[in-house]
């Protein structure tokens, strides 16, 4: 039994799309909560956190855009994750993706008040490893992974709180990398499982091999699941789809399996674009696969073992 911590996180200002900031209220509709009372758990849902007034800030990069409020929700997550990650499993119910530069930030600092390593998982189309500096569609929601690196470039933003080591990230599911984005992956020692990787391999594989060096760590598990990281065909609703995703049971197999390892401590729901969906479908299957993540299995087999 988990004790899960629902934070609102009605995000839109991280990409340029309206509708991101209706993802909270999606997934109380599409049944969130009753979904881990019914598998046992307990569920406290705190509400949508509030930003506080965004400072004055700019940046060099005439593209980047949202900049001061994009620092008042990183302020305001990573506080939300750090006061909620003691008491419990916080599930951050986004919200587009830039509202992991609070959330990670949380997590690291629950991590080194714990005094072990955060892990972060990352299961996306797209790498997110752009600095404000280099991103030119502007839009922050592609820029988590390299604040959460401490890469240079974040000025505006509060310094990242013990950055995380590449060695600590991995990626599942890539197919969209900008130049600067691949550049910045050759030079830093980063787990990239792009989509070229599952097919070759399979998500089994290289998704337990992580898991065995978390475990082997004693770490933190942060897991960062964009809706795009699944099949467009499967999910629309979302603002980036890129074809070639991830099947619904190799979405669900990554959930089982990491159920199976214990090891999850923070979970992001990201990019979920509700005015996009279809009768609520990707909502929903948001909604399974955190039912996968919490122990539901299609059959139990009590000597099927991670
Ligand atoms: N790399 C592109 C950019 O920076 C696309 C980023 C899209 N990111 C998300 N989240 N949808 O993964 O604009
Ligand atoms: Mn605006
Ligand atoms: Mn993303
Ligand atoms: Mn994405």
């Amino acid at each position: 039994m988990t004790h899960c911590i629902l934070i609102g996180a009605p995000v839109d200002q991280g990409q340029r799309r309206p509708g991101c900031l209706m993802g909270p209220a999606a997934y109380r509709v599409a049944g969130l909560p009753g979904t881990l009372m019914a598998l046992g758990h307990t569920v406290e849902d705190i509400g949508d956190v509030l930003p506080g007034p965004a400072p004055d800030a700019t940046c060099a990069n005439p593209a980047v855009h949202h900049l001061p409020e994009m620092i008042a929700w990183t302020h305001a997550l990573r506080e939300a994750m750090a006061e909620a990650l003691p008491r419990g499993l916080p599930v951050v119910m986004g919200g587009d993706h830039a509202l992991a530069l609070g959330s990670v930030a949380g997590a690291a600092i629950h991590a080194m008040r714990e005094g072990r390593p955060l892990f972060v998982l990352w299961l996306d189309a797209h790498s997110d490893i752009h600095t404000v500096q280099t991103t030119t569609s502007g839009n922050l929601h592609g820029t988590p992974i390299a604040y959460a690196l401490g890469l240079p470039g974040f000025d505006p933003f509060p310094p990242f709180p013990h950055p995380v080591p590449g060695q600590n990230i991995c990626m599942f599911g890539i197919r969209s990398v900008d130049p600067a984005e691949h550049a910045a992956m050759l030079a830093i020692d980063i787990t990239v499982n792009d989509m070229r990787v599952l097919d070759e391999q399979g998500i089994v594989a290289p998704l337990r091999a992580f898991l065995d060096r978390v475990a082997a760590a004693g770490g933190l598990l942060h897991v960062s699941l964009d809706v795009d990281f699944l099949d467009p065909s499967i999910a629309p609703a979302v603002g980036t789809t890129v074809p070639g995703g991830t099947t619904f049971r190799e979405a669900h197999l990554v959930m089982e399996l990491l159920h199976e390892s214990g090891l999850v401590t923070s979970l992001d729901l990201v990019e979920l674009n509700p005015f996009l969906d279809n009768r609520g479908r990707t909502a929903k299957l948001m909604v399974d696969l955190v039912g996968s993540l919490m122990g539901r299995k299609v059959f139990d087999r009590p000597t099927r073992s991670f």
